[in-house]
């Protein structure tokens, strides 16, 4: 009997250790990261876990490219003589948020000049570190370009899990999970956890209906889609009403 006493200890402290390291939890990602072009998707982002010291998320930020001055790499290159038109011809204001208060209580889209939406965010929430959360969104349909090799489009995306709302310099483990491509831009959150491990939407050519031009290669091209800097700059922050929420001036 003692000796199970003793196993049955072991086995707490083991689900506690667990539970205390947050990297054997998921990192933020999409409920659905792949799918085909053509086909409008309900989609989510998941928030895996909290902070560090195991405090709440309140808020989250998320950044869609806009392909205007985002960066394109093709099959690894960066490539510099094209636009993201040239692969998926109806790139631009495709995602939207789709309305959930229940979890944050503020939430809203972001748009850019045009009132394309480029991101949007969530706030007045407060998830126990451990829970899992949903953030619905809807993405249309992406259409490849026809006469392009286009096989598949990764569309990176920029998301901060704030638990603490600081200025830039607060950004800590116990402050915020950064889950963005490194480009230079104040939310990269170099030497955080999530450095440079951002969450993608993989959007895969539909062959059957669309299928490869003559002269491309058997595989085709795979296409990356980046934010800029500048724009992970301009639209990361959680602006309500005019006024910056996030980051802390
Ligand atoms: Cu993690």
């Amino acid at each position: 009997m003692k000796q199970i006493k003793v196993a049955a200890q072991a086995a707490l402290s083991i689900v506690a250790l667990v539970g205390f390291s947050h990297h054997a939890l998921a990192h933020t990602r999409l409920a659905t990261p792949i799918v085909t072009e053509g086909v409008r998707v309900a989609n989510d982002v998941v928030i895996g876990h909290g902070c560090g010291d195991g405090s709440y998320v309140i808020a989250s930020s998320v950044v869609f490219p806009d392909g205007q001055d985002s960066t394109l790499k093709v099959n690894g290159a960066v490539v510099t003589d094209k636009v993201i038109t040239d692969y998926v011809s109806n790139y631009g204001n495709l995602y939207q948020k789709v309305m959930d208060t229940g979890t944050f209580k503020q939430e809203d889209e972001k748009h850019d000049a045009l009132s394309n939406t480029v991101g949007f965010y969530v706030k007045d929430g407060k998830v126990p570190a451990y829970y899992t959360v949903y953030l619905p969104f809807r993405a249309s349909a992406h259409t490849f370009e026809p006469t392009s090799c286009t096989a598949s489009v990764k569309v990176v995306i920029g998301i901060a899990d704030i638990c603490k709302a600081t200025s830039v310099s607060g950004f800590s483990e116990t402050t915020v999970n950064l889950w963005t491509p490194a480009v230079g831009s104040v939310f990269d959150g170099v030497g955080l956890h999530g450095y440079d491990s951002p969450a993608t939407l993989t959007i895969t050519r539909d062959l059957v209906n669309n299928p490869l031009p003559e002269g491309c290669s058997a595989e085709g091209d795979a296409v990356e889609l980046i934010p800029s800097k500048a724009q992970m700059d301009r639209d990361m922050p959680i602006v309500v009403k005019g006024k910056q929420w996030w980051p802390k001036n």
